[in-house]
């Protein structure tokens, strides 16, 4: 019995939006239509769906993909572990847009290794900045978009986070451990869980040669004052999302201003820091623009 794109997305963990995007952008996979004009697919599309979003999620070009037959796309990634054959670079032929469908189907299939595999190689294809603008954030942004629509569950979503946490941390820490320029300690407000846009951060400020101290989530303001003390902080950095309580984020950040050194930068960011100049004293940073600048012309950062 023919499936329905929902039956089909259902059966191979890649969503129903992916696979019209699919359709539409590359052909692929063809629909029959029903009398009343529905999609429907045939069931052997489904082993050929699974293959060709891992390799999709692999960096592979979606059009070469949808002209490759199972048995070509299965020798791909032998047992379910991804490889790369292809020795000429991968293109998004969409801008990041491919690639990020794919890694949502990698990350509703719960394929780490697939994940990470593909990251790197965006990362390496990209350069740090374009990946982290043009791949991570986006990458985020759509794995919420997935979770609110109902085509990731929670635990996907902090899976895919979880996963791109490592990859930053990667990036971050060793640049981190070499450089000789100002400390950054960057943490969270009680309260707030979400943490990535601060790893996104901390890896364009290592990248210009900042000291990172990374505290995590949920900092109370006496332990993030008594760090920037200790370590003669240039800067403090905060993250706040679009979930946190506004009304006592700024009064946390009010708080936070007075008790550090006049010294130290509090540098606050993220979606929900909009409009929060006034309480942090200095600009906010509600997206990457400029941020990257901001930090390598610092003139602690040359010195
Ligand atoms: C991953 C994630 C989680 C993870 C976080 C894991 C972690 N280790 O960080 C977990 C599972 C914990 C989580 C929990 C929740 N989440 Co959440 N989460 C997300 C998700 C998918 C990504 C968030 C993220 O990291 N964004 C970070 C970056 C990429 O985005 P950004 O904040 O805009 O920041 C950018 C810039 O501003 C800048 N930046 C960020 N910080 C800083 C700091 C400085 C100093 C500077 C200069 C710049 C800067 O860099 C970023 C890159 O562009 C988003 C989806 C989304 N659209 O963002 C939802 C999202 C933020 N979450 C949401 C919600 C509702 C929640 C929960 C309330 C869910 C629940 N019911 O429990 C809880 C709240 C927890 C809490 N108390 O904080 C909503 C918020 C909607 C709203 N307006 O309220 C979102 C938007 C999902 C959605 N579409 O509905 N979440």
């Amino acid at each position: 019995m023919n499936l329905s794109i929902g039956a089909l997305a259902a059966a191979t963990g890649v969503p129903a939006t992916t696979l019209r995007n699919w359709e539409r952008r590359y052909g692929f996979p063809r629909a029959l239509r029903t009398a009343g004009g529905q999609r429907e697919y045939a069931p052997d599309v489904v082993a050929w769906v699974q293959a060709a979003a891992r390799a999709i999620a692999l960096g592979h070009r979606p059009s070469q993909v949808g002209r490759a037959s199972l048995a070509e796309l299965e020798a791909l990634h032998p047992r379910g572990v991804l490889k790369v054959l292809s020795a000429e670079p991968a293109q998004a032929e969409s801008g990041s847009g491919a690639a990020i469908d794919a890694w949502l189907v990698a990350a509703g299939a719960l394929d780490g290794a697939g994940l990470e595999a593909a990251f790197r190689q965006a990362l390496q294809r990209e350069g740090l900045s374009a990946f982290l603008r043009s791949y991570a954030a986006p990458f985020l942004a759509a794995v919420g978009d997935s979770w609110r629509k109902g085509e990731l569950q929670a635990f996907h979503e902090h899976f895919a986070s979880e996963r791109l946490r490592d990859l930053l941390v990667s990036i971050w820490s060793p640049r981190s451990a070499v450089n000789h320029g100002p400390v950054a300690v960057c943490a969270t407000l009680p309260g707030e869980r979400h943490a990535l846009g601060l790893h996104i951060v901390a890896c364009f400020a290592a990248d210009a040669g900042w000291n990172i101290l990374f505290l995590g989530t949920e900092m109370p303001l006496p332990d993030i004052d008594a760090c920037a003390r200790q370590s003669d902080a240039h800067a403090v950095l905060i993250s706040v999302s679009a979930s946190a309580n506004r009304v006592q984020t700024l009064w946390e950040l009010e708080l936070l201003r007075a008790r550090l050194p006049r010294s130290t930068r509090l540098i606050v960011g993220g979606a929900g820091a909009v409009g929060m100049e006034q309480a942090a004293g200095e600009a906010v940073w509600p997206h990457l623009d400029g941020l990257e600048a901001a930090f390598a012309t610092s003139e602690a950062a040359r010195a």
